[in-house]
């Protein structure tokens, strides 16, 4: 994904996608990949709460690779903006997956959207160490146009402020 002119770096749980290796990585990987970046963008699929990868619950391995990622010192001085993609399918699949039996935490209805969603979320933003920002997030439908342009300008608009405030340190 490329927004001229601006520049950023993509962390995609599929290309960093198991988090004993980033955890082992990280002191080395994070440096090179984020040294110039303003904004990270961190993706994760929001069906996967019934899902397994190994042994493990699919959306507490990203919450885990987030954990690493967002309280890495690295990112001290960067935002992350956290995508949770498929929205319209997480609408579906809570319709025949509770959510509970999988996150016994929950509390809510496991069929009401936002209920769910609130709920992944903030699985994500109770990893983060330092809560003075705020972690900008959406809920994307990727077939849905105007709601893509909806997300991508709001998105250009948070990487546009990120790298003024950078310059204003230097
Ligand atoms: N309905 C729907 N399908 C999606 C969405 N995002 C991705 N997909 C589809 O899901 C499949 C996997 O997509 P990918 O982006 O690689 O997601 P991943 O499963 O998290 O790796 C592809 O067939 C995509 O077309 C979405 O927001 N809505
Ligand atoms: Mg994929």
């Amino acid at each position: 994904m490329i927004i001229n002119p601006l520049t950023f770096n993509l962390i995609h749980s599929n290309v960093i996608n198991n988090v004993h290796f980033c955890r082992e990585a990280s002191k080395l990987c994070m440096a090179p990949v984020f040294e110039n970046a303003t904004t990270a963008l961190f993706f994760v699929s929001c069906i996967a709460y019934d899902e397994l990868q190994g042994t493990m619950n699919c959306l507490v391995d990203s919450c885990e690779l987030f954990k690493i990622i967002i309280n890495s010192r690295f990112f001290a001085y960067k935002s992350v903006i956290l995508f949770f993609t498929k929205a319209d399918l997480l609408e579906e699949k809570i319709k025949h997956s509770n959510i509970k039996e999988y996150f016994p935490d929950f509390q809510g209805d496991p069929q009401k959207l936002e209920d769910v969603q609130s709920f992944i979320f903030q699985l994500f933003d109770d990893r983060r160490r330092d809560k003075s920002k705020l972690l900008n997030h959406f809920f994307t439908m990727a077939g849905n146009v105007e709601h893509i342009r909806f997300v991508f300008s709001a998105v250009k608009e948070i990487i546009l402020v990120n790298n003024l405030k950078s310059l204003e340190t230097y």
